[in-house]
């Protein structure tokens, strides 16, 4: 049970301020404390006026949603009477906003008779992302105060937007330089004798809505692409309906009831357990808050390809000057060239400014010559997946740069320590595995190496944040955590076409369960060549009895490499991303069937499921054993951030739980006894299965 509520007087002012650091979450405690101050405030002839704010750096992140799966203490009072009570009050009731007002924090101060807050404030109503609803009044009283599209959109999104937007959109009243807390108290004074602005008896908005009632559908209709899958934002759009056709008191019934149904829903579990999963990967054993790191203020990228240009990008976006280098002038101006086109089309959407455009490109600077990146903090190298080039490059940049110069790599699948060895600087080596498109995939997999020190981790650890990624650290295995397991995911895929499914299937019921898009359009997006690559390059390594699929490279015979080459596991018409079915690959693949003398059967769409995800399940246990990864919930991150795991599932781990790892453990049995050594269940995974518990446990 902690935090409380701090009282002061100020001249009949009483000021309320939540503390419970470190956002003022609304816990049990908080709660009651508020109930009760209110009270003796109303009560108090010697107070005319309140003011409610918040103690530290803001106002307040919400209710304590770490307590939404404890039993509500019986006393606890019931959020939205102690906001109703606010609203209510005959006395002057002020918010005074700084820092942060997001969720159950901004319900109260929507209550508030006026509201002020300071530039820069970050206001809105998130629930969504933790998959539930507002449930304090805040379906009801924002679109009394807002226009009821802008509601809609601010709600079922669930931005976080500047208070200076939020005083255009009208929930907030003043923003102010001076002093806040000062301002609040002279504000709350001025209020005294007039007609307090109670927002559940506005109706202008409402009345307006009232004569426009498509806008619901036409909302739900732009939603489908962007939620597909979640449920919350559905939930939204009903309860600001329910605010439109219904008296507040019905729509504040409504609204509870949806928001009790969801708070229990495996959805918001899921959602909720993201949103701590994603706080939690910056925690490291043995590495704590504290440990000194370098300071980035310079930074080179070798290699300005695709995966080169975005990380610049990365670089550039958050302030730090880059200069990148590649073996030919034009090989960097045609990288330049793509940059400044992605660039321009930010800002023709409105998404940058051409004051930003100009700042960020002034950062970027070009050069042939390893000795110009000497000086800099760091070197991202993303050069070819080869790892005799990536020792060349490192022998190059550990005799150039000064001795303190972090050198990372971008390797997707190559030995970090081998890469490391060819330098005087292991514990400077370190990788940053970055997702493709990597200016919009938010996961950064940093993966150390057995030199790499505390030091450079949370050197790279920071910098992650820095430019705005979510930074997991992973030990060194083939394909790290992230591309390991979907070695598993993929090569299940496979097997199946031979056993006689066909791509479209499997990648029909994979979206449908959630994912961006199916394995096999996933593989023409990214391109065949790619995986043919490290194929060919673990042939040699590559245990006999752990045999793949050989459709994939009778399609790469064939010259199909995906979309770039206008056919894959799919045919593409030219200047089309549409993937069209090809009877030349149904043929391909019975071939490959007959060849390997497997009979084709009907497979039907529930076998897709846990075929591909279960063996994926089953290495993250093995990764977990091994230590690779810290912790399940980095395993989700790494999924729902890297991969598109859908986050209402809460990643695989989550979501295996969720199933239960018994049915896993027994399913995974069953198909070792069918199919063999890809199967073999995890001695974790059967641990956990015999204790009857889940990697939530670990
Ligand atoms: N409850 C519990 N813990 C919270 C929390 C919350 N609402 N918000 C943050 N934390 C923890 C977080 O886990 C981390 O812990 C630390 O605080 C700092 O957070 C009735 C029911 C407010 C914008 O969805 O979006 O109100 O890792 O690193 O970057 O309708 O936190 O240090 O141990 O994120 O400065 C709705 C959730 C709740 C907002 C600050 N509210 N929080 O960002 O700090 S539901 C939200 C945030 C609700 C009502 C309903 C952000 C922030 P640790 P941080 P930050």
């Amino acid at each position: 049970m902690s935090g409380s509520v701090d009282v002061d007087h100020r001249g009949g002012v009483a000021i309320l301020s939540l503390n419970n650091p470190p956002v003022n979450g609304l816990s049990f405690s908080v709660r009651t404390a508020l109930a009760a101050q209110l009270d003796a405030a109303l009560t108090d002839e010697a107070i005319q006026a309140l003011v409610v704010t918040g103690t530290g750096r803001m106002f307040c992140g919400g209710a304590d949603i770490r307590e939404f799966s404890q039993p509500t203490p019986p006393e606890t009072p019931y959020l939205p009477s102690v906001i109703n009570n606010i609203e209510a009050s005959a006395k002057p009731v002020v918010a005074a906003i700084h820092g942060v007002a997001a969720g159950g924090g901004l319900e109260i101060a929507l209550a508030c008779h006026a509201r002020l807050a300071s530039p820069g404030t970050r206001v809105g109503l998130p629930e969504v992302t933790l998959g539930i609803v507002p449930g304090a009044g805040g379906t009801q009283r924002m679109p009394r105060l807002i226009d009821v599209e802008a509601a809609l959109d601010l709600i079922a999104n669930g931005k976080l937007i500047r208070a200076e937007k939020a005083k255009q959109f009208g929930f907030i009243d003043e923003i102010v330089e001076s002093d806040l807390l000062e301002t609040a108290i002279t504000r709350a004074r001025t209020l005294l004798g007039t007609a307090l602005r109670r927002t559940s008896s506005l109706e202008n908005s409402i009345i307006e809505a009232k004569g426009k009632p498509s806008i619901f559908d036409t909302f739900r209709t732009n939603l489908a692409k962007r939620a597909r899958g979640f449920d919350a934002p559905y939930a939204c759009v009903e309860c600001i309906e329910a605010a439109v056709s219904l008296p507040f008191a019905d729509g504040l019934t409504k609204e509870h009831q949806i928001f009790r149904k969801l708070i229990e829903s495996d959805q918001s579990k899921a959602q909720r357990h993201a949103f701590f999963a994603e706080r939690e990967v910056s925690k490291i054993p043995g590495i704590p808050k504290d440990t000194p790191t370098q300071d980035i203020t310079t930074a080179a990228v070798v290699g300005f390809g695709t995966m080169g240009r975005s990380i610049t990008m990365n670089l550039a976006n958050a302030g730090i000057p880059v200069t990148v280098f590649d073996v030919s002038q034009e090989a960097l101006d045609r990288g330049l060239k793509i940059v400044k086109k992605s660039y321009i089309s930010s800002v023709s959407k409105g998404q940058l400014t051409q004051t930003d455009m100009d700042k960020r490109l002034a950062l970027i600077s070009l050069t042939l010559d390893y000795t110009n990146t000497k000086d800099v903090d760091v070197v991202i190298e993303a050069a070819l997946e080869e790892l005799a080039l990536k020792k060349e490059i490192f022998s190059q940049l550990d005799a150039v740069c000064k001795t303190d110069t972090i050198l990372a790599t971008n390797t997707s699948t190559l030995d970090i320590n081998e890469i490391a060895s060819v330098t005087k600087r292991p514990e400077k080596v370190i990788g940053t595995h970055f997702f493709n498109p990597a200016n919009v995939m938010r996961l950064m997999e940093n993966v150390r190496g057995v030199k790499t020190s505390k030091h450079t981790i949370a050197t790279i650890m920071k910098l992650s944040k820095t430019i705005g990624k979510i930074g997991v650290l992973v030990g060194v295995c083939d394909g790290f955590v992230g591309n390991r397991m979907l070695y598993a995911y993929r090569r299940q895929a496979d097997f199946l076409l031979e056993e006689g499914a066909q791509p479209q299937q499997i990648d029909k019921v994979l979206y449908d369960f959630g994912m961006p898009m199916g394995p096999f359009q996933m593989a023409d997006l990214t391109g065949l060549d790619i995986g043919w690559q490290i194929r060919k390059g673990q042939a040699a390594t590559r245990p006999k009895h752990l045999r793949y699929s050989p459709v994939a490279d009778r399609l790469c015979e064939l010259g199909r490499f995906g979309q770039k080459t206008g056919a894959g596991w799919y045919r593409y018409e030219k200047g089309s991303r549409t993937p069209k079915q090809d009877p030349v690959v149904e043929a391909l693949i019975r071939k490959v069937s007959d060849g390997l003398g497997i009979t084709r059967r009907p497979v039907s769409d529930d076998e897709i499921i846990p075929r591909c995800f279960y063996p994926l399940i089953n290495e993250g246990a093995k990764i977990l054993q091994e230590g690779i990864a810290l912790r399940a919930s980095d395993i989700d991150v790494i999924w729902m951030c890297g991969y598109g795991f859908p986050r209402f599932r809460g990643g695989p781990m989550f979501w295996a739980d969720l199933i239960g790892i018994d049915t896993i453990y027994n399913t995974m049995s069953r198909l070792y006894d069918e199919h063999g050594d890809w199967f073999e269940p995890a001695p974790l995974l059967a641990k956990l299965a015999k204790e009857d518990k889940g990697f939530g446990d670990l």
